[in-house]
């Protein structure tokens, strides 16, 4: 299915990304208990300026107000996600009433204004009581995660029927076991291995819940996939890359749709794969969620957990305002690749661009004309890719609003909406006026 010759297919889905974590706030309101973020960001040097997610945006309380921003923007849908420890506070066992009911408050709300939702059950906040018992490097998780998953379609499968299992895989699982970029922080190999198949375990398991227990439902998972490239061409940064790339892009959608590991990491965890393993990993999904930004690079740490380590852009790329290689025709060629080897239609679940320069002028106003740019090379190339016959059915920038940006704490900004967090004020940015108009047009013609 392609562009239509006129403009964007009408079915094509637009919307806006969060997640909870990161804009939620309340983290000890109404029975929530800690995440590993809440933790990490407890120990100092982990976050950058000492920040933390205990406010956030304070969606919690100001998601009506964040609705109608939605709303302002003529959105489809919003991805979110559901944060594990609020609903179940000790990650498996009794659920919290309070916790349940937001999502349906929040849900239903976006249901009235014609907005609908999009559900994502993992974006990384583990309940810590899990993490304390073994988290992802037990097999008992996968079973965790799919009673999670169980209690969320029964709650509000009747009104939510797209569902995400994980949000990318390979970032909070590469980044937390083996990097010390993420909670909780573990730099371990054979934890890291344990963890990648337990959450492809989790994956499968969670697939097979939802599509139990939610008719109609459409089902996908969401990576963050873009090209690895050596940061130097030598032979050890190539090697890197090679490595990085089967970590980054192959670890978790080849087993969930081509039914086995990339081959350097098929052999480093073939210990750990048991009997039937890969028959559950492997489940018939609806939808590919694809995040992406821009290539990364990758250059050779001999010390490292892997031997491969972060590397940079050239000098001479185009980048963001916070360094990140800004590449639009990587983005058209990482649509058509992925349509080419997994067969299954695309949804663009997050692209947008981060600066450190947002903030509302004398007049009160946000420009951010470099958002602008990026996001009309950004669709344009997505248009490009459509037309050579990619199938992508959607997309979601980036985010709404500014928010808790991980280890960086809310240095960078990503969001449409300016958030001032000392009065948790919000001021629509020129991007979100570009968006608007954007969306209008491709729905016109
Ligand atoms: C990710 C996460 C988001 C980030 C966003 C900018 O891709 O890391 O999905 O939570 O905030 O992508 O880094």
């Amino acid at each position: 299915m392609t562009a239509t010759a006129a403009g964007w297919r009408k079915d094509f889905t637009w919307g806006v990304s969060t997640s909870s974590y990161q804009i939620e706030g309340a983290h000890d309101e109404d029975g929530r208990k800690p995440s590993i973020w809440d933790t990490r960001c407890r120990i100092a040097g982990k976050i950058g300026g000492g920040d933390t997610g205990d406010v956030a945006c304070d969606h919690y309380h100001r998601y009506p107000e964040d609705i109608a921003l939605m709303a302002g923007l003529g959105l489809d849908a919003y991805r979110f996600s559901v944060a594990w420890p609020r609903v179940l506070p000790r990650g498996k066992g009794a659920p919290n009433e309070k916790g349940l009911a937001f999502y349906d408050r929040l849900i239903d709300a976006l249901l009235e204004a014609g907005i609908e939702p999009w559900l994502c059950l993992y974006h990384w906040d583990l309940p810590q009581a899990l993490h304390d018992i073994g988290g992802w490097a037990v097999r008992d998780s996968a079973g965790w995660f799919a009673d999670y998953a169980a209690l969320a379609a029964r709650r509000y499968g009747d009104r939510v029927k797209k569902w995400i299992t994980f949000n990318e895989f390979a970032v909070f699982t590469l980044f937390g076991y083996a990097i010390d970029w993420s909670a909780p922080g573990i730099t371990d190999r054979d934890t890291h291995l344990k963890v990648i198949h337990n959450v492809n375990r989790a994956h499968g398991m969670g697939v097979d819940v939802i599509r139990s227990l939610v008719p109609g439902a459409a089902i996908g998972a969401v990576h963050n996939r873009q090209a690895v490239w050596p940061e130097k061409d030598t032979d050890a940064d190539r090697a890197a890359a090679a490595l990085l790339h089967e970590h980054w892009n192959l670890a978790f959608p080849d087993p969930q749709l081509l039914g086995c590991y990339p081959p350097i990491l098929g052999e480093a965890i073939e210990p750990y794969v048991q009997g039937g393993d890969m028959a559950q990993i492997c489940r018939p999904i609806d939808f590919f969620g694809l995040n992406h930004y821009g290539p990364i690079f990758a250059k050779e740490e001999p010390d490292s957990t892997w031997g491969f380590a972060w590397g940079s852009p050239p000098d001479d790329a185009p980048k963001s305002e916070i360094g990140w290689a800004v590449w639009p025709d990587a983005f058209r060629d990482e649509l058509i690749d992925l349509c080419k080897t997994y067969k299954l239609p695309v949804v663009v679940t997050e692209n947008g661009c981060g600066g450190h320069l947002d903030a509302p002028d004398a007049s009160g106003k946000v420009h951010d004309a470099h958002r602008v740019k990026y996001l009309e090379l950004y669709t344009a190339k997505m248009r490009e890719a459509m037309e050579k016959g990619a199938d992508v059915r959607g997309y979601f920038v980036w985010s709404l609003l500014d928010n808790f940006e991980w280890g960086s704490g809310y240095g960078p900004r990503f969001g449409l909406v300016h958030v001032d967090y000392a009065t948790q004020k919000r001021t629509p940015k020129d991007s979100y006026a570009w968006y608007r108009s954007f969306i209008t047009a491709a729905k016109a013609k």
